[in-house]
């Protein structure tokens, strides 16, 4: 009988990015993701299956063996920490960078201590401590832009990929925290006990996203598009 091999896909923007890398190692699920309510999607390839999460869910599934491999974004695994798993592969898709953004003239305020609003509590501890800097953390859920707006932090840390809803605040951004982009993760386990197999996807994956096979399979879809 073949092993499966599970994988958990972060929804959204990840998976829409992801799911032609997939299909290059044969792995197209049997549904339609985005319509499908399963939550577990058997695909083409035997004995691989998909589980489409919650971005901030993959590391925990990955950590506890839940799934094997999954797919996530660099700023969700430097928040998790890495525990229980191996980053093999950077997948170089749904890029951006994990910013200090403000108003122009804030956080150059000297001897205030700054106040700073994100979701990302750990990557903003570590980046403001590596300067010496003891800043008040505040969490948020969503809309950091709004903080400096109304006066409840003095800064943010968010990912910023076009600039554009920054500049649609009147913010500007002032110093890189990370840049960001998709990886693969493992299970330390699986990736002993299901060795060849996790080897040989890894293999296959990491052609998909080569940039010159990205860039014949984007010329592909454009030649696709002017045939309709
Ligand atoms: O529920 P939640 O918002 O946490 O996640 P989600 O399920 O909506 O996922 P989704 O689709 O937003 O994808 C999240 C993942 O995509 C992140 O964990 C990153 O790894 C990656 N990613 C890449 C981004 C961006 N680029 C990005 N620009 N995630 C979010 N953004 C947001 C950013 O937070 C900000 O609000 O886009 C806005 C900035 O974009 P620009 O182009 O205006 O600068
Ligand atoms: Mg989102």
């Amino acid at each position: 009988m073949t092993e499966i091999l599970t994988i958990a896909v972060s929804k959204g923007r990840i998976l829409q990015e992801s799911l032609p890398l997939l299909a290059q190692a044969g792995i197209v699920p049997v549904e339609d993701p985005d319509r499908s309510r399963r939550l577990i999607l058997p695909t083409g390839r035997a004995g691989v299956r998909l589980v489409i999460i919650r971005a901030t869910d993959v590391p925990t599934y990955v950590q506890y063996g839940a799934a094997d491999l999954g797919i996530t974004g660099k700023d969700v695994i430097l928040e998790h920490g890495g525990a229980g798993l191996y980053e093999p592969l950077d997948l170089g898709i749904a890029r951006c960078r994990m910013m200090v953004a403000g108003l122009p003239d804030a956080a150059r305020e000297p001897g205030i201590r700054l106040r700073v609003a994100t979701k990302y509590v750990a990557s903003t501890r570590r980046h403001f401590a590596a300067q010496g800097r003891q800043v008040e953390i505040i969490k948020l859920y969503g809309s950091m832009e709004l903080a400096p707006l109304v006066g409840l932090a003095h800064c943010i840390v968010d990912l910023v990929d076009t600039g554009g809803t920054l500049k649609a605040n009147g913010l500007v951004p002032l110093e890189l925290v990370a840049e960001i982009s998709s990886r693969v993760i493992v299970n330390k386990a699986a990736m002993k006990m299901k060795h060849d197999r996790v080897k040989a996807l890894l293999r296959e994956l990491e052609a998909a996203a080569r940039p010159g096979d990205r860039d014949r399979r984007s010329r592909r879809c454009a030649g696709a598009g002017e045939g309709l």
